[in-house]
């Protein structure tokens, strides 16, 4: 393949020229919430790819814009996966908003991480990730993946992360989650 360059505009995430963008709604993220998410057409996030063959030789990389918002005491957050390859790492660079990255291994480990303009996230393999939307302003951050890192949704839709960011009244709090494991 040839080299090329695409714009990635710092505040908003848009990307120019943008190849492939997937819109997520309430209702795609329906039984990831404790509680029902309300209207199904509300936009929750946009992700907009640079894409690169699905090898381990490449890098693809996208933008993800989540909205800011609630669902009961649980902020707006992407679907979160595995990768398919266990093994295939990930790094994040938030570019505005506020947010918490939330990391899970197989046998039940936790952890969260800050996400500010500026942060950059190392995730490793073996990792489950989702992105949560803490703040008032839409979390948008540019990441990057090996190229047959793949998508596993399957084991986060059955069983759920252990851990929930809520809204808390002195800020989000990080609290387990009743229903993990369960499917
Ligand atoms: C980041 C990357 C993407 C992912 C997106 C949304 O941009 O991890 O690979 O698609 O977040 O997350 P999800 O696919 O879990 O909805
Ligand atoms: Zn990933």
């Amino acid at each position: 393949m040839d080299p090329f360059s695409t714009v990635l505009d710092l505040r908003s995430g848009a990307l120019d020229p943008v190849h492939k963008v997937t819109e997520r709604r309430l209702g795609d993220l329906d039984g990831l919430f404790q509680a029902p998410v309300g209207d199904p057409e509300r936009l929750a996030y946009r992700v907009l790819e640079i894409p690169a063959p699905h090898d381990n030789a490449n890098l693809p990389s996208s933008t993800t814009i989540l909205e800011p918002g609630r669902v009961g005491e649980e902020f707006f957050m992407t679907k979160g996966h595995f990768h398919a390859n266990r093994d295939r790492a990930e790094i994040y660079l938030t570019l505005a908003g506020e947010g918490r990255l939330l990391m899970a291994t197989e046998d039940g480990r936790a952890h969260v991480e800050e996400m500010r303009p500026g942060t950059v996230n190392y995730v490793p393999g073996h990792w489950a990730h989702r992105s949560v939307n803490v703040g008032d302003e839409p979390l948008v951050f540019y990441a990057v993946y090996p190229g047959d890192a793949g998508y596993d949704y399957g084991t986060i839709e059955e069983r759920g992360f252990p851990a929930l960011i809520v809204a808390g009244s002195d800020g989000p709090r990080v609290v387990p989650n009743p229903r993990y494991g369960a499917s």
